[in-house]
């Protein structure tokens, strides 16, 4: 089985039923299909071979669907770039995934052809020209063997060592994924989804858009969420379907309760993902829409893995039960032995959803497996008598803010590269919209200190501005233990005085 093959139904049988929505415009699921097959043959033409790469940094728009078909048809890598990402960031996926095409809007140009042109053999191409680049290119799909082993996309995915990783994700990963969520979830070809969510990122790419395609529903997608016109969006698509992170649900209380009933009537199913839904959050919008949010458990390198029931209790706080072919086990993290009942161990997954490695990372890649070839997700978790999971926290450090991933240490890295700053720690401080937003500690150079106003803005323009700290305070020294490491407890402490 491919990617190619499980579309098939939706793209070829049903060519003539519409399919997207984006921005106005409608689009069939033929005029999808013919737009990938062209584009997957200019490629070829380009010189490109499977197992090559093609990144793209773009916000969400039909050519990203278009790249991303061209992609799986002929076996060439996805390798999708965060949008918000700067210099630094776009440059080590670059140089790490090795593409030999990049797809971006010409208005990005300003922070991407610099780093673009510093790539040996790399292709820079807008997707304003895809058109004109693909004229008379042929509309049948290329003649490529594909399989379930096939690698379908690379996910950068950061890491405690800093430096983000690329999470080979498969063809079958992807089929398995969207099979379980289309069972799980009762999705039908008569939904109707609306994704606000980028598909630079697992939510989006393989949630939303694979479920489309193996479906066969219709979607409209939005260029981005926006607190501003999403209800407008949802009353005038009349969506059945919506997937979102906690932030999106967090904006979404401030509904007129009129609207939100309107909304909630039409509506068969909201999901979230990403991040933890405070129970209170659910338990506000069940009172305000009438449907209590459906929360999944996932991650890059595993796509799904555990989901709260669409029939029976989606418990506030709990990740509910493995998806079918997904095996879980709770391990201590030091014996790595399975832990007794009800106690909290590191969360282990194995099953066709889970990746095949790290790119280029060997080591890594030895590492993120035990034994029996479970993935260590580094989250940690318990199970109730009655077979609900629920997540407890994290053995490594990760702050999460609006469902985008932060590591501290690799915002740590890029401080100590600022002139001025002897030490820094990143901790992740609670917000009501966001989950977490990430605050920075500093200990400047006594000689040439740094100010915080000049690494605020150093962080504004050289990373994602979700990563960016909302706080800069300066401090003699950080609290260490006897063992050196940084007491971040202690960190945040501070805070609250
Ligand atoms: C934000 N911006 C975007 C954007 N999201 N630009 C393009 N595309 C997007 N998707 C820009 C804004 O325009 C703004 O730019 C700047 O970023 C800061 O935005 P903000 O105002 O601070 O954010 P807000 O409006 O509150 O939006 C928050 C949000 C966003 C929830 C919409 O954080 C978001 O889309 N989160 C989704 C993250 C996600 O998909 N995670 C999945 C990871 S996969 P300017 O120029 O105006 O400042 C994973 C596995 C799993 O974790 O299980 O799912």
């Amino acid at each position: 089985m491919n990617l190619p093959a499980l579309f098939e139904p939706s793209l070829i049988q049903h060519a003539d039923l519409d399919a997207l929505e984006f921005q106005g415009t409608t689009f069939t699921f033929g005029q999808i299909e013919a737009r990938g097959n062209r584009l997957s043959h200019r490629l070829l033409a380009a010189g490109l071979e499977p197992g090559d790469r093609v990144a793209v940094y773009v916000k969400n728009c039909v050519e990203m669907m278009e790249i991303y078909l061209a992609c799986v048809k002929a076996g060439f890598i996805f390798t999708p770039i965060n949008i918000l990402y700067r210099g630094g960031e776009i440059e080590h996926i670059l140089t790490d995934a090795g593409p030999k095409v990049l797809f971006s809007h010409a208005k990005t140009d300003e922070i991407v052809a610099p780093i673009a042109a510093g790539q040996p053999g790399l292709q820079h191409w807008h997707i304003e020209d895809i058109r004109s680049l693909t004229a008379g290119q042929p509309e049948s799909p290329p003649p490529v063997d594909l399989s379930d082993d096939t690698l379908a996309s690379l996910v950068y995915t950061s890491g405690t060592t800093g430096r983000p990783k690329g999470a080979m994700l498969t063809h079958g990963n992807f089929i398995a994924n969207a099979r379980n969520l289309i069972e799980c979830w009762r999705l039908t070809p008569d939904d109707r989804l609306l994704l606000p969510l980028p598909l630079f990122h697992v939510h989006g790419l393989a949630n939303g858009m694979h479920t489309w395609l193996a479906l066969g529903y219709r979607m409209r997608l939005l260029e981005r969420f926006q607190k501003e016109t999403i209800l407008d969006e949802m009353l005038d698509y009349r969506p059945t379907v919506f997937f979102g992170v906690p932030t999106m649900y967090t904006r979404l209380l401030e509904t007129p309760p009129e609207t939100a009933r309107a909304i909630g009537n039409r509506m068969r199913l909201f999901v979230s993902g990403s991040a933890p839904l405070p129970a209170a959050t659910l338990e506000q919008f069940r009172e305000l829409f009438g449907h209590v949010i459906l929360e999944r458990y996932g991650m890059s390198e595993t796509l799904m893995n555990i989901s709260n029931p669409y029939e029976g209790e989606r418990r506030p706080g709990s990740v509910g039960f493995p998806l079918p072919d997904v095996s879980i086990r709770l391990c201590d993290p030091a014996t790595g032995l399975p832990v007794s009942e009800g106690e909290n161990g590191e969360v282990l997954i194995k099953g066709p959803n889970v990746f095949a490695g790290y790119w280029r990372d060997p080591a890594a890649t030895a590492d993120a497996f035990d034994a029996d070839g479970y993935f260590r997700s580094g989250d940690l978790g318990d199970r109730s008598p009655d077979g609900y999971y629920t997540l407890q926290g994290r053995l490594k450090e990760l702050i999460i803010s609006g469902g985008f991933n932060i590591y501290p240490r690799e915002v740590e890295e890029f401080i100590l590269g600022q002139p001025g700053v002897r030490e820094a720690a990143v901790v992740g401080v609670a917000d009501p919209v966001k989950g977490e937003v990430p605050v920075l500690f500093v200990v400047a150079d006594s000689d040439a200190p740094a100010n915080p106003d000049s690494l605020a803005a150093a962080c504004r323009k050289g990373l994602a501005s979700f990563k960016v700290p909302k706080r800069v305070l300066l401090t003699d020294a950080l609290p260490r233990n006897a063992l050196g490491k940084v007491q971040k407890h202690l960190l945040l402490s501070r805070l609250d005085r």
